[in-house]
């Protein structure tokens, strides 16, 4: 039984208590991810680029995010949208240059946005020179030794060397000779093979090799010197794998986490620390030393820039490991974004959440969309709700949007409402759907084909967003053309067509972040509202008192039951994520959150 949900004294209601001093700016910051490629395309030739996103920025100083991320924009084949990279110091020629990072980065911070950059540590792309090198190279030599190469097994080497999968289908092991693109005269025939826990294209770094270790942080540096103000790790969790290599036949795939724990007779990890049946891929121990170093880097830098870890790992006192107070500064919380519309289960996950993360004095941060899952307007409209499918299809059950949408609003007030750092997707304040009528032939994420589109994958999350609904790709690029089409009902999402509209997503979002901010909601203590009893705890209604000194308290209660709600005495109402009901419009209707004063 969790004893915080089921709380009946004063003392037992406490969800989190901010600390006097614990005020930096990533203790509260409302981050929003851009993806380069789909924000805003400058040149027109369908792709976003970074003098795109530039242009674009004003808009996000008037949604009143504090930070933006960027996904990779770095060079790279994209293969796998930019997360395969060849050069970790230049700009890929298709999001622009150098120079235009740099302006960029310095039209952000005019905007007074802090800048997060996302690095790829756990893979390079197979086009990086080093990984070329390798090729050429050959076994046992130093440049084979900074990625994982080895020989197969059976009694020719026929076999991959261990019975790893993918997380987006398929063997994780390529063989050097068999692979059917091979660049020619670099490719080498000998018959090794080589770990990639993504696409082929995608070599996993070999993270016992010193010089991978030092090349990284000089990357780190690289780009603190050109003014970022943190970094989101990409796989946080997978950098190191348990020595040997040893069998595991649970499988890992995208969004889902850990699928399939591996039947009793497979072999698990052995290490000590670590939960029965643990990925031998994913969360050793050694992980944490390399983030201790890199905040060392950090913190021998003027200013303040920050760690976020993409980590995939559970339960959440595992990824609370990752922010220990020498390590990384904010983890991904994706325990929330998986949970299922339930209040129970909700109210588990937020109680869970400051727990493990109050021991470790770190914030708690709070996501639901990002480009890797189907987006919460529409996920949360599927009749299962939860970490959802890895994309939909024309062929598939397709959401509610109306009810996805209804949700999604009273999710992301919720969410707002917390103390602790939130991320928000692009789009997601337009209330934009999934695409989920997407032509095969059009998607390019690699899970797709590697899957033979068993997975529809997570094009439908990053298509170009609208921002002028009467435009050529509804404003996107100028020439109307898009790397994915858009579908033709987003002129209704447009930036323009939601501007000044009360009650659209848009002027909605304004406002909570307004709010938000003008209370500093991200720095406050909170506790369950005890008004409900049993309902509190058993019941549909999510209930949180967010306090500081100094100013009003704020209720957040979001009803997901199919009843209506009365608003506890005493409360007015601030904010609501719907329209009210009742006589007085204090009656919260069901899939509705509200945010109350008193
Ligand atoms: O995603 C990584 C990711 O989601 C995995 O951690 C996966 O969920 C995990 O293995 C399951 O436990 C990141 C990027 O966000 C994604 O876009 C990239 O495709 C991927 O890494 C590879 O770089």
């Amino acid at each position: 039984m969790n004893s915080v949900s089921t709380a009946t004294s004063p003392r037992q209601q406490t969800l989190h208590v901010h600390r006097p001093g614990q005020d930096q700016w990533w203790r509260h910051a409302v981050i929003y991810q851009i993806y380069p490629r789909s924000f805003a395309d400058a040149r027109g030739d369908g792709v976003g680029d970074l003098r795109g996103i530039a242009s674009r920025l004003d808009h996000l100083a008037a949604l009143g995010v504090d930070a933006v991320w960027l996904s990779p924009f770095y060079r790279s084949p994209q293969r796998d949208a930019g997360y395969d990279v060849s050069d970790y110091r230049d700009v890929d020629p298709r999001f622009g240059t150098l120079e235009d990072a740099d302006a960029m980065i310095a039209r952000a911070h005019e905007l007074d946005l802090k800048v997060i950059v996302d690095l790829v540590p756990n893979h390079t792309s197979d086009q990086h020179v080093w990984f070329q090198q390798a090729l050429a190279a050959g076994p046992g030599s130093p440049e084979r030794s900074r990625y994982i190469f080895r020989e197969g097994s059976g009694e020719l080497g026929e076999d991959p060397p261990n019975n790893w999968q993918s997380s987006f289908g398929g063997s994780a092991w390529t063989r050097v000779k068999a692979r059917p693109d091979a660049p020619g005269s670099a490719w080498a025939e000998d018959g090794q093979w080589y770990l990639h826990l993504f696409d082929s294209s995608q070599p996993d770094l070999n993270w016992e090799n010193p010089e991978v270790r030092a090349e990284l942080e000089s990357v780190l540096q690289f780009w603190l010197d050109r003014g970022v103000d943190g970094f989101r790790i990409d796989v946080a969790h997978g950098l190191v794998k348990e020595p040997g290599l040893p069998d595991w036949s649970g499988s890992v795939s995208m969004v889902t986490g850990v699928d399939e724990p591996p039947p009793e007779e497979t072999q698990g990890s052995t290490l000590p620390g670590t939960l029965p049946g643990h990925p031998p891929m994913y969360d050793q121990e050694g992980v944490h030393e390399i983030y201790r170093s890199w905040r060392r880097v950090l913190e021998n830098h003027p200013g303040e820039q920050i760690l976020v870890a993409e980590a995939w790992v559970e339960p959440l006192e595992r990824l609370a490991r990752y922010v220990r107070s020498d390590e990384m500064n904010q983890a991904f919380n994706f325990s929330f974004l998986v949970t299922p519309w339930s209040a129970p289960r909700l109210r588990t996950v937020i109680a869970e959440s400051y727990e493990v993360n109050d021991e470790v004095g770190a914030p708690t941060t709070w996501v639901l969309s990002n480009h890797d899952v189907v987006r919460h307007a529409s996920r949360l409209g599927l009749a299962e709700t939860g970490k959802g499918p890895n994309g939909i299809g024309i062929g598939d059950p397709q959401p509610d949007a109306e009810l996805g949408l209804r949700r999604a609003r009273a999710a992301s007030l919720l969410m707002l409402g917390l103390p602790g750092s939130a991320y928000i997707y692009q789009g997601e304040e337009l209330g934009l759907p999934e695409h989920t009528a997407l032509p095969d032939d059009a998607r390019e994420d690699p899970t797709f084909a590697r899957t033979d589109g068993a997975e529809k994958g997570r094009d439908g999350c990053r298509v170009p967003i609208p921002w002028e609904a009467d435009a050529p790709a509804f404003g996107f690029s100028p020439t109307g053309e898009s790397w994915l089409p858009q579908p033709e009902e987003w002129s209704a999402y447009a930036v323009d067509a939601q501007t000044g509209v009360q009650g659209s997503t848009l002027e909605f979002y304004r406002t909570v972040l307004r709010l938000r901010r003008e209370l500093v909601l991200g720095l406050g203590s909170s506790q369950w509202e005890p008004t409900f009893g049993d309902l509190a705890s058993d019941g549909d209604v999510i209930a949180v008192v967010n306090t500081a000194e100094g100013r009003e308290d704020v209720l957040v209660l979001a009803n997901l039951g199919s009843e209506p709600v009365q608003l506890p005495d005493g409360w007015q109402v601030k904010l609501s994520s719907g329209p009210m009901s009742g006589d007085d419009g204090r009656t919260v209707p069901t899939d509705t959150a509200v945010w109350a004063t008193r």
